[in-house]
């Protein structure tokens, strides 16, 4: 794909630390989003199932303990599209992933918006009960996410991208989402205009390492998700 042209790594002499789960969604977004600008990177897991997040240490990075959280040389970015704004303002070769122009510059903040306010909010209010309350899917909670599923895909009606004629980094924070979902069982297929964006998007992100940060990352999630739907069958 020519997708890869656009981005040039604008590289740092220093080395960005990124704060990783690999089963969190927003934080595989801008992983890869990082990945894709090609900036040097060491990577340190906060285990969100141990509870590393909540480290004396970690709260100094991000008080909200949630990742994704990067350190740019003493300079600390949490909240996923938070860090894709910033990466793409001060290393990314030019503005096509967040642009500048006003009317395109907030499409695409109004997709992240969607992403970070609706969409996954209501798919983690579908799995964490399953996870960590020993609790059965509930239906009620499947529809109520599967309405904004409705919702991305009349937003993506004859369009190629999330947000525009380009790829932006609201498809990557979506895409995440996307896989996850599919992981646990939704059914990606009932939404066309989604589908063929998700297979676009997935042969886009290739090149970054999409197989790694995030196919792996939502694999894994899919396995512990069924691995709770097992006990409790
Ligand atoms: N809006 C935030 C959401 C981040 C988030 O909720 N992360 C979760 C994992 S998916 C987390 O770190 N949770 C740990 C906690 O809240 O203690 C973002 O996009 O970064």
């Amino acid at each position: 794909m020519i997708m890869q042209t656009i981005f040039h790594p604008n590289m740092t002499n220093h080395i960005i630390t990124f704060y990783h789960f690999p089963l969190s969604p927003p934080s595989r977004a801008a992983l890869l989003f990082l990945k894709a600008l090609g900036i040097k990177h060491s990577l340190k897991i906060v285990n969100l199932l141990s509870g590393e997040q909540n480290s004396s240490e970690f709260l100094k990075i991000n008080p909200f303990h949630t990742v994704p959280a990067i350190d740019d040389g003493g300079f600390f970015v949490y909240d996923s599209s938070i860090i894709m704004k910033y990466l793409s303002k001060q290393y990314a070769k030019d503005d096509s992933l967040f642009p500048n122009d006003p009317k395109s510059g907030t499409l695409v903040e109004e997709r992240m918006y969607f992403s970070s306010n609706y969409l996954f909010p209501k798919l983690r209010e579908y799995f964490v009960p399953v996870l960590f309350e020993n609790t059965q899917p509930s239906t009620e909670k499947a529809k109520h996410f599967e309405e904004y599923m409705k919702l991305l895909d009349q937003f993506l009606e004859n369009e190629i991208w999330i947000a525009g004629k380009n790829l932006t980094m609201a498809d990557f924070s979506i895409i995440t989402i996307i896989s996850t979902a599919e992981a646990i069982m939704f059914q990606i297929n009932k939404y066309p205009n989604v589908a063929a964006w998700y297979k676009r998007a997935k042969e886009a992100m290739a090149s970054f390492g999409y197989e790694e940060v995030n196919q792996a990352g939502a694999d894994e999630f899919g396995n512990l998700f069924k691995s709770k739907l097992e006990q409790r069958a």
